[in-house]
């Protein structure tokens, strides 16, 4: 495993400070070796007894962990509940009726604070209309809307109902919707009108309509569109319908329908490394229970708390910190609908000494720009603003670099606040491995330890452990109750993707390389396989190349990352033209015209930052496109690789240079 066994220096450690210890949920080193003893000792009963402390059962289950059809694991299989009634009814009944549940935060910044109850009461309203147009349990919905209270309310509407659904981030494009609505075979499809980024309108209704012309989605029977900002919109009068108007007079009380503790809550569509996104199927139980487990003990959430996710719903950070685990808690918590840019790029900031948010869970990438931006705009820095609300801070969606570890930890925490790096997946549904604020001292970098009962560990191509100190593949070696449950549609792919043989078929192979210190801790190296994180964003690196080719003037197109110091990672194309090769001039001209062609098929998140035009690409006389030597050539390093093998060594001078 060349490239992961790299030898860390890290030696820097932080220890929690007793105070921070004393008033921990989880408060300690013995309390956290508590429960991983109970986990080992008896597994199943573990997290039976936290699915009984936990979850409110509608019909309490009997059966824990369910292996007789490995690796489609079920857990509290005969149970029944509902996800949106242990969010909403639970804190009507545990006296949070009055309680702020969301602190909305528009673009332009607007407040509007929404209670439980009339959080609970919008949710109702909306669900009441969803079934007046006659939707029923099991049936998928599609939601493509800016975040928002009612983005939240559309999820919990079709939870209340037992609809699966499926959040499209709004940033993907009507190609990327359209393949969505396809492949879950959705009947209902929720948007806005608009979204509105950075002070600028978006259309997002338009793109619904590109997505329905593409064809493939007749099963569409109804188009719900909330009015975020009033926008002129075409309008089919059978077909669409304002949310506003079917909430209007709805009751504000909807019985929850009850579901089995496996009913799919939600399809996310992720990237993998080969072909189309995976819809990666999640449960209702053992989904929302992990939700609040590290709601409560990474988060250590208090009744005070105002918590601050900065994710979007489109993504798995926002539906299990943002629409599900706060509110099964009964937090407090901050919904923003803007970036962290406008009007300046001290927002974040200031929306935390704004609403004295104390808790504050944002990604590596977004907290590296800020540094930046700092530098150049020292009004932007976080010591012009009161941050002394803040008591826990986190990081997620990519490995944190020890640098902007410290500059987070410094600047923004005043070395008072504790950094939980989660490292997690939309597979794995909440944290996998965390340091617990109570418990572990922090080492820059590192994701540090397994959440209780998770039983997380690094082996060699074979399945075998590999020594501490050593690199090798991450995997999950027991199931656990949020895991995946299933890609939509493709059981085949769901094996071959998480349960490879080649891993003895026993493992969660999670597609990470990580290392473990002498002191056990975990740091995550990155991908091993095709799939690259730009901006905490997953993107397929077959996915970029199937759009490039689909493009009338490409022959042939790879892709790779290269490390950028903002992104984390850059996509770079290397591209060969049915033409001949182009002109500099020509190149950036069709480099340009190729850049908004993936925006259009994927979405502008997966626009290549580079693209290099060859005759053709470096290939083995096997007809195999070397992607370790495209690599290197992305990064402008020298090649030292063999490259006798190499076919056409000619085109490699060609593919040095960007266009
Ligand atoms: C939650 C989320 C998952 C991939 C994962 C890994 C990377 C996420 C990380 C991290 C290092 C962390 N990743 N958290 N790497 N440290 N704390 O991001 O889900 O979008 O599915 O991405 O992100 O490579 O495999 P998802």
């Amino acid at each position: 495993m060349s490239g992961i066994e790299s030898v860390l220096q890290e030696n820097r450690l932080f220890p929690p400070s007793p105070a921070t210890v004393s008033a921990a949920t989880i408060s300690g080193q013995a309390a956290y070796d508590a429960l991983c003893a109970e986990a080992e000792k008896d597994y199943a009963g573990y997290w039976a007894r936290l699915a009984r402390e936990n979850l409110l059962w509608q019909k309490p289950f009997t059966q824990t962990l369910d292996e007789s059809n490995a690796p489609f694991f079920k857990w509290f299989a005969d149970g029944e509940l509902n996800v949106s009634y242990n969010c909403l009814e639970r804190n009507l009944q545990n006296g949070n009726a009055d309680k702020v549940a969301i602190i909305f935060e528009s673009d332009g910044g607007e407040v509007n604070k929404v209670t439980y109850r009339q959080l609970y009461e919008k949710v109702c309203q909306l669900a009441n209309g969803i079934k007046s147009l006659g939707y029923q349990k099991g049936e998928r919905a599609i939601i493509y809307m800016p975040m928002s209270v009612e983005a939240i309310c559309a999820m919990h509407a079709c939870a209340r109902l037992g609809l699966t659904h499926s959040v499209v981030f709004g940033g993907f494009s009507a190609k990327s919707l359209q393949e969505r609505i396809v492949d879950a075979h959705a009947t209902l499809v929720i948007c806005a009108d608009e979204q509105v980024r950075g002070g600028k309108n978006i259309p997002l209704k338009p793109a619904v309509e590109e997505a329905f012309a593409m064809g493939g989605c007749e099963h569409v029977r109804k188009v719900i569109v909330y009015q975020r900002t009033g926008g002129k919109v075409n309008w089919d009068a059978n077909r669409d319908v304002w949310m506003h108007e079917l909430a209007a007079n709805q009751a504000t009380d909807c019985a929850p329908t009850w579901v089995d503790a496996e009913h799919p809550l939600f399809i996310l569509y992720t990237s993998g490394s080969t072909g189309k996104p995976k819809g990666v199927q999640h449960s209702s139980a053992g989904y929302l229970l992990h939700a609040m487990l590290t709601m409560k003990w990474t988060f250590d959430i208090q009744p005070n708390d105002v918590f601050w996710c900065t994710a979007d719903v489109g993504w798995v950070t926002g539906h299990t910190y943002i629409a599900y685990g706060p509110l099964a808690v009964g937090a407090t918590q901050i919904v923003f609908e803007g970036i962290p840019t406008y009007p300046h790029s001290g927002r974040f900031w200031e929306m935390i000494a704004k609403h004295k948010a104390s808790i504050f869970y944002t990604a590596p990438t977004a907290i590296r720009s800020l540094i930046k931006a700092s530098e150049s705009t020292p009004a932007s820095h976080p010591r012009n603003y009161d941050l002394s609300s803040l008591r826990l801070m986190g990081s997620v969606g990519e490995p944190i670099n020890p640098e902007a570890w410290m500059w987070y930890y410094e600047n923004v925490g005043g070395k008072r606040c504790p950094i939980v790096d989660t490292w997690w997946q939309t597979e794995t549904g909440g944290h996998m491995i965390t340091p617990l604020p109570g418990v572990h001292g922090l080492k820059p970098g590192s994701c540090t330890m397994p959440f209780p009962g998770i039983a997380a560990a690094i082996v060699d191509e074979t399945g075998n452990d590999v020594e501490k100190g050593k690199g090798g593949f991450l995997v999950i070696k027991k199931p656990w109750p949020s895991m995946i449950r299933a890609i939509w549609g493709d059981p085949e792919r769901f094996v071959k993707s998480y349960y490879p043989a080649d891993f003895n078929g026993k493992y969660y192979l999670a597609g990470d390389g990580a290392n473990r210190d002498l002191d056990g801790y975990f740091w995550i190296m990155g991908r091993i396989d095709d799939v690259l994180n730009v901006s905490g964003h997953r993107l397929g690196t077959m996915e970029i190349e199937s759009a490039l080719v689909a493009n009338p003037l490409v022959a042939e197109a790879a892709v790779v990352g290269r490390p950028d110091d903002l992104t984390g990672e850059a996509v770079v194309a290397f591209v060969v033209l049915k033409q001949s090769r182009p002109n500099a001039e020509e190149g950036q001209k069709i480099a340009k015209e190729l850049r908004e062609w993936v925006g259009k098929e994927i979405g502008p998140i997966a626009k290549p930052k580079e693209i290099r035009f060859g005759e053709n690409l470096p290939k083995t006389r096997s007809g195999k496109i070397m992607r370790r030597l495209l690599r290197d050539l992305a990064k402008g390093a020298e090649i030292t690789q063999d490259i006798s093998t190499l076919e056409n060594p000619a085109i490699l001078d060609q593919l040095k240079v960007a266009q």
